[in-house]
Formats: structure tokens, sequence, C-alpha cells
């Protein structure tokens, strides 16, 4: 009979010991599962007589009742001890603000919303985007675009040149983004209407020129393709782009290598007090340059220039951009300010559509 009381408070003790509810189950096992210490003195039960049954059969069952009550209060106990613990682990105080996303924080940079407005506007009117390597020859960025070797134009343009390879090929930064206009003829049968933006470097560098910038060109080849075409393309462009009801644009004879004619662009504003206003007043801003295909690069490019003739333009975006937005000075532009960026960036998520508008 003592060993019953010493098992009944050895068990008590374990249950009040027990500090979590994987110990408490351990120590329901040892007492009440198949081998348990309190089963182990029920079995013995079918061996006794039947008073000795009776008598120790009482007493086991209260000790087995008591074990039972015992765990069924330390585990409730436990339960809401786990549960004040994870409670008090968890707090989240829902009246703090929330922390800004990137979506809130993050801007685009100009050029981007620049590039995203262009690009927009040429593929409404039927142009497809192409883009090219940085990195080009001298034959895809000069001598397919007519600027015969030794020419100073190659100089005017003040190329990066990489030192020559093994087979003697020296390699340049684009000086224009015209390389990726010859890439499209080489590889692309007319009619073709494409506008190729992107990276552009010249060894140049001021208050006005930054050795990288961006340019924008585009190219049209067709049977019939003409120069009223190309006005009549850039003047919805320069109307669509800076979102005025009306522009005037005036023409005026250039020359580059690779066109002929050759037109230099400009368009009329007014500026007052530091600020410019395009399709009013009586000053001229240029902005593009453009002309028919020279019959040299048609050629030179795989195209039958007794078939097929065509125009193209090239206009700086950074320029443009500036023009735009307002912004004054270029250099900033690339010295990666945050303080810039917020100021003049763009949420990333107001996408420039035709229908939508371009700026929100
Ligand atoms: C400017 C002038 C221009 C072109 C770019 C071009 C490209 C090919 C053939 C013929 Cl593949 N022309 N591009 C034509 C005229 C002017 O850019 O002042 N850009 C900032």
């Amino acid at each position: 009979m003592s060993t019953l009381v010493e098992l009944e408070s050895s068990t008590l003790s374990a249950i009040a010991a027990a500090s979590d509810e994987t110990a408490l189950e351990a120590v329901r096992v040892g007492a009440l599962g198949k081998k348990g210490t309190i089963s182990a003195e029920l079995a013995k039960l079918g061996k006794m007589s039947p008073e000795e049954r009776k008598s120790a059969g009482a007493a086991i069952n209260a000790v087995k009742d008591s074990v039972t009550n015992a765990l069924t209060a330390r585990r409730t106990l436990l339960k809401e001890a786990a549960l004040e613990a994870r409670l008090a682990s968890e707090t989240v105080d829902v009246t703090l603000p929330t922390r800004d996303t990137g979506l809130e924080t993050g801007r685009l940079h100009p050029i981007s919303q620049v590039m995203d407005e262009l690009t927009a506007i040429f593929a409404d009117m039927g142009f497809s985007i192409a883009e090219g390597p940085d990195v080009e020859s001298d034959d895809y960025n000069f001598t397919k675009l007519n600027f015969p070797a030794g020419h100073p134009a190659r100089e005017m343009h003040d190329t990066f040149f990489f030192n020559p390879d093994a087979n003697g090929e020296r390699k340049l930064l684009r000086t224009h983004t015209s390389p990726v206009q010859v890439r499209t003829m080489l590889a692309q049968k007319p009619p073709i209407r494409v506008i190729c933006p992107g990276r552009t470097y010249r060894c140049d560098s001021d208050q006005t020129h930054t050795p990288m910038f961006h340019q924008v060109e585009g190219l049209v080849i067709d049977k019939t393709a003409h120069l009223g075409h190309l006005k009549w393309i850039l003047e919805e462009f320069c109307k669509a782009f800076f979102e005025v009801p009306s522009v005037k644009m005036r023409f005026r004879p250039s020359f580059f290598p690779f066109t002929e004619p050759s037109m230099e662009v400009d368009i009329q504003c007014s500026r007052q007090g530091g600020e410019i206003r395009f399709g009013e007043g009586s000053d001229w801003l240029e902005i593009l340059g453009c002309g028919m295909v020279h019959s040299n690069v048609l050629r030179n490019c795989g195209i039958d220039p007794d078939e097929y003739q065509g125009f193209a333009w090239g206009m700086g975006i950074d320029r443009i951009a500036m023009l735009k937005y307002g912004m004054p000075d270029l250099r900033p532009f690339f010295e990666a300010d945050v303080r810039w960026l917020s100021h003049y960036g763009f949420r990333p998520l107001d996408l420039p559509t035709l229908a939508g508008g371009l700026t929100a």
C-alpha cells in the first residue's frame, strides 16, 4: 500500500513539474500508458482474490482518478500559459503608420520616362522599336553610313575607340544610334518603319555635353516614302510629346554624310523668365536633324536605291527631356543624386499612354 501512496505522490509531483505540454504528455504516458506505472498496478488485479481485488481496485482507481484530474488541470494551465506567451510575443500595434514601399519612394529617371513617352507616340504611328549593342564596329558606325575612310567627320564625332583586337579590328562606342538602323536594314526587307532609342558616346564633356548621352533615331524605307511624310511625322510627334495643339517647325538645309538632302529642324517657341513654351512665340529652338537616306547608305545595307527610298531623323533625348520638364542643367542627370531624382523623377506605375495621357 505504501508503494501506491509513493506512486501517487511521485506522479503528482512530476505533473506539477512538467513545464510544457510535451513534458506533461510524457508523464501521462509514463503513468497511464500501456506500459505505465499505474497501468501496471491495475494489471496486478487479475491475479488477486476477489476480496483483495475489491479493496486494492478501489485504491488504485482512486490514484488513477487523482492523477487524471491533476493531468487535466495542469494541461489547462499550461495551455493558457502558452497562449499568453504567444500573445505577448506577437503583439502588433495596428495604430502605427504603414511603411512606404518602393512604389511610393522609388522614382523613374526622367530619361526612362521620356523614352517611354517617345516609344508610346511612335508605336501608335506604327513604328517598331529596335535596339543594338553599345560597342560597335567601325563599319556599322561609320563606313556603311557613307563616312569615307579618313573623312574628317569621323574625327568630328570625338569617338571612343577600343584597342585593336587580335584581328586588328578596332571596336568603338557607338557615336549615334544609326548602326541599329544599319542592322535593321541588313536584317529586314522593306517596308521598314523603326525607331532606335539608346545610349550614345562621344569624348566631350562640358556644361551641355556628357560623354554618355541618349538619342532616338527614326527610319522609314518604302517605295514612295518622301519628305512630306517626314514633316508630318515630326509635327505629330512634337505635338504629342510637348502636349500642345499645334506646332510650327522650320526646316533649314544642313549636312550629314548619311542623308541627302539633309536638314536641321527648329521648333517655334517663346521664352519668358527662363520658361519655354512651344506652339507660340517668336523664337526658334533646334531640336533635330533629318533627311532622305543617302543612296550609298541604302546600297551599303543591301537595299536597291532604284527601287526603294527613305528618310531618317535623329534627336537628343536628354535635350528634349530638359526642355519638356524644365530641367536647366544636364550634369545632374548622371550624378545619381537621390534628392534630384525624387524631385524630377516619375512614379513608377504612372506609365505614359496616348489614351491615358503621357504625363499623369
Ligand atoms: C542629329 C542628326 C540624324 C540620321 C540621324 C540616319 C540613319 C541612317 C541613315 C540615314 Cl541608318 N540617317 N540617321 C539622319 C539625319 C540626322 O541625326 O542631329 N542627331 C542628334
